[in-house]
Order: structure tokens, then C-alpha cells, then sequence
């Protein structure tokens, strides 16, 4: 079957990296049934035969105007559409989407008319973000992992930066290669433009936020980097969890060691 990937190698990586990273979420059990979703802005390595491919659908409402998205394309997962099918087949389980003109509808024009995920609001939401405030992150990434969502069902946790610095705190990695640390979104309901804007709201301080009781969702440069934040987060849970496990509270790093890490990486908090 003609795919719009024949012969456009960077746009075929860019897939092949969503669905690499599709693998990934459905092997950590963070991508249960449908959940969890993906969108890439691939409007950088759009050409102008894709530019005049007719739309294989008609124009379908976002729920929200995003005026920096005119013209852009994206792929994306499709709603009601598994993770673990999109690692193998993305072009049957995603699709790439046109913005048309008045910043609030997309068409679909490859290569199958598959309904872009739930949490298009959202996504797109955030893609707008990081347009206009002149980012040159292409990626975003919802999913479900375990160990950071049973953390959001503790009030306690769910205090501004409680989470970043206990996770920071439990290895390296973490405060290194998250540096932002994690957002806290109070719940709200799934597919929420409410979402939607809360979760924009947070990117000015973070590139990963948390969804009260339902997910995760992080921005980056590529799926591969917004990946890699949420996997080291997890990483971080899952010794916190560990050392609970076997009975007793984890010291943490020091402020001192953690101070010191600040100055060694240069990083922003
Ligand atoms: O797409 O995870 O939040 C399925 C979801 C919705
Ligand atoms: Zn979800």
C-alpha cells in the first residue's frame, strides 16, 4: 500500500521513534486498552506535495482555537487506538493531521482515516504553548505509569514541588535529566479542554506534569526525550517504592549533594 513514508526517510524516522516509543509504554504496562497518547509536530519536514494532498476526511472541530498551529501538521495516535498496536503498525493506529486555517479544525490526509487520540485538546493545546513562546519542542507524551500515579493518590504529594524534590532526591539521574521537575494538575476530567488548559498553564515552569489520579504528560525536543523524563521519574518512584517496600524510609540526597549537582549540570531550579 502507498504510505506518505515512501521515500520521505526523516518523516518515516520520526514514526518509526513514536512507534519505538509506543513499544516501550505497552512493555512498562503504562498503556493498558487505549491509554496514553502521542502527537509529534512534523511541520518542519512537511513538503509541498504533502501540503497539496487532498484531506481523506472532512474538517473535524478541535473544541478550541490555537492560533499558533495555522498550517501545521502532526502525526498522531488515533483514538481508541492500543499502544502496543502502534509500535507495530503506526500508520494503521495513527495518522497525520492538516490544521486548516482557522486554528480550530483538522483534517486528516494520510494514510488512513484514523480519528486522532481523545486527548487532542490537550496535545494540541500544548503544541500551541511551545510554538508561541518559541520552544523547539516538537513532542508530546500521555501515558499511565503506575508507580507516579499511585503517588498522586496521597494528598500529600500533591503539594507544589513535593514530588519534584522527594524524586530528585532518590538518584542523580533524575535532577540531572528532569530538571524541571513535575507538575501537579489537580483532577480534572479526561479529553477536558479545563485539562487542556491547566496542563498549558504548568509548562512554563515544567516539561512534565502530573494529571491528579489519571497520568503523565511531558513535552521535548523529540518523543525520545519526553520518553526518557517520564522513564527517569519512574525510575525515581520505583526506589522510593522499593525502600518502602523493605520497611523503611529512604534518606533522600542532601540538600548539600543536591546543591552541588545544581552547580556541577547548570540547571534552572
Ligand atoms: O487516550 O489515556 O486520557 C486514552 C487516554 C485518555
Ligand atoms: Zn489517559
Amino acid at each position: 500500500m502507498k504510505s506518505i513514508l515512501d521515500n520521505r526517510p526523516v518523516l518515516a524516522k520520526q514514526v518509526a521513534d513514536v512507534a519505538e516509543v509506543a513499544g516501550y509504554l505497552w512493555q512498562k504496562g503504562w498503556a493498558e486498552r487505549n491509554g496514553g497518547n502521542i502527537t509529534i509536530n512534523i511541520t518542519d519536514v512537511i513538503d509541498d506535495e504533502i501540503r497539496n494532498m487532498k484531506p481523506i476526511s472532512e474538517p473535524v472541530s478541535i473544541g478550541t482555537t490555537l492560533p499558533h498551529l495555522k498550517g501545521c501538521y502532526f502525526f498522531c495516535k488515533g483514538t481508541n487506538k492500543r499502544m502496543r498496536d502502534l509500535a507495530r503498525w503506526p500508520m494503521e493506529n495513527g495518522s497525520v493531521i492538516r490544521i486548516l486555517d482557522d486554528c480550530s479544525s483538522y483534517v486528516m490526509i494520510a494514510d488512513n482515516p484514523v480519528k486522532p487520540t481523545s486527548e487532542l485538546p490537550s496535545h494540541l493545546s500544548m503544541h500551541n504553548y511551545l510554538i508561541g513562546s518559541g520552544s523547539s519542542y516538537k513532542a508530546a507524551l500521555h501515558t499511565h505509569p503506575i508507580d507516579l500515579i499511585a503517588m498522586t493518590h496521597n494528598p500529600a504529594y500533591l503539594e507544589k514541588d513535593k514530588l519534584t524534590y522527594l524524586l530528585w532526591s532518590m538518584i542523580p539521574e533524575t535532577r540531572a535529566f528532569c530538571p524541571r521537575g513535575l507538575g501537579i494538575i489537580p483532577y480534572k476530567m479526561p479529553s477536558s479542554v479545563e485539562l487542556a488548559e491547566a496542563t498549558v498553564k504548568e509548562l512554563a515552569d515544567y516539561d512534565v506534569v502530573m494529571w491528579e489520579k489519571h497520568g503523565v504528560c511531558a513535552v521535548g525536543e523529540n518523543i525520545m526525550e519526553a520518553f526518557d523524563m517520564v522513564d527517569t521519574l519512574s525510575k525515581s518512584a520505583q526506589i522510593y517504592l522499593t525502600a518502602k517496600g523493605m520497611g523503611f524510609e529512604p534518606t533522600g540526597t542532601s540538600m548539600e549533594d543536591m546543591q552541588a549537582l545544581k552547580e556541577a549540570f547548570n540547571l534552572p531550579k
